[in-house]
């Protein structure tokens, strides 16, 4: 069962139930396919929790035609990758030109031929699978796995606008390793990736909403960003991850504030104003992190 769960799925979409039964009995073998046979069920299933990997699009079709159900793909951030495939009737090149300019990844004229039509679908999922591999290639962490600098940076821009336009607080916990240099300069550089990755993944799992975003923030840095956050509920969060990355007991002989891994940590929170640049936001979290080292280490500091 787990084969057919690694399987990408296919859409296929045409109002003929001959050219559906055709095209998914050739697809079948290689694809979970799901089918539709009007482009209102299409937009149904690509809009779904459970979009497929590629849609196999006719044109001509009653109501929604299919340049109809592609440009309302192209509308939303949420479909607008899924790749389509026309596979139509309509061979005149200025309907192929159209098709392709509207954003079909690629447009099979009928009748068409079994191979050519698996050997086109392979070719689109493969490198729709590359794009979704170098998608996270820039924006995970290679040693923590957890979201990286560029990622964070996307989504506070993000949601201080959305948050600018919900009036909701916008909140930040900046985090930092305790005397990490003399960590790896006693324990190893590669001890200190272990380390490294242990907080990280102790962190993350104190995330408590999943529109909060966990990034490194750089070396041994992160950042926590929490929409819809207020401080005093920011302040919560970050305690308990302090707490966590204590309860680890990662031993650390070298640490003044204690005989374990421990972090500092600087929370603030704004309702956003679009006058002001989200860095303020960064900055003033910066300087609390600051008064933490300040005050002792292994502590928040707000
Ligand atoms: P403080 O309590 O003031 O934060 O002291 P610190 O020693 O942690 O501060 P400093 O910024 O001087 O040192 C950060 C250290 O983190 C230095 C660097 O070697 C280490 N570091 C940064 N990135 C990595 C990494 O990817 N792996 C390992 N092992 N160490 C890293
Ligand atoms: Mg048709
Ligand atoms: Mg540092
Ligand atoms: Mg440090």
């Amino acid at each position: 069962m787990s084969d057919e769960l690694a399987k990408q799925t296919v859409l296929i979409v045409d109002d003929e139930p001959i050219n559906i039964k055709v095209l998914g009995q050739a697809l079948a073998d290689s694809y979970r396919v799901k089918t539709a046979i009007n482009g209102s069920k299409a937009l149904n299933i690509v809009q779904s929790a459970q979009p497929p990997d590629l849609v196999l699009l006719d044109i001509q079709m009653p109501e929604l035609d299919g340049y109809e159900v592609l440009l309302a793909m192209k509308q939303s951030d949420l479909t607008k990758n899924i790749p389509v495939i026309f596979i139509t009737g309509k061979d005149a090149a200025e309907d192929e030109a159209k098709g392709l300019e509207l954003g079909a990844m690629d447009y099979i004229p009928k009748p068409f031929n079994i191979p050519v039509v698996k050997a086109r679908v392979r070719n689109q999922l493969a490198l729709k699978q590359k794009a979704e591999l170098l998608e996270k290639l820039v924006s995970i962490d290679g040693l923590t796995e957890i979201p990286n600098r560029r990622n964070y940076d996307e989504k506070l821009q993000s949601e201080w606008r959305r948050c600018n336009r919900s009036r909701a607080p916008l909140s930040i916990i900046m985090i930092d390793i305790d005397s990490f240099k003399p960590y790896n300069d006693n324990y190893g550089h590669s001890q200190g990736d272990v380390a490294l990755k242990k907080v990280a993944s102790v962190i993350k799992s104190k995330g408590k909403r999943s529109g909060d975003l966990i990034a490194r923030y750089g070396g041994e840095e992160f950042v926590v960003l929490l929409p819809e956050t207020d401080l005093p509920s920011a302040v919560e969060i970050a305690e308990t991850m302090r707490q966590a990355v204590e309860e680890l007991k990662i031993p650390h002989e070298y640490n003044p504030a204690s005989d374990h891994i421990t972090i500092s940590l600087g929370v603030w929170s704004v309702i956003p104003d679009l006058d002001t640049s989200p860095l303020t936001l960064q900055k003033q979290a910066d300087d609390l992190l600051y008064k933490a080292k300040q005050q002792g280490r292994n502590q928040v500091s707000y």
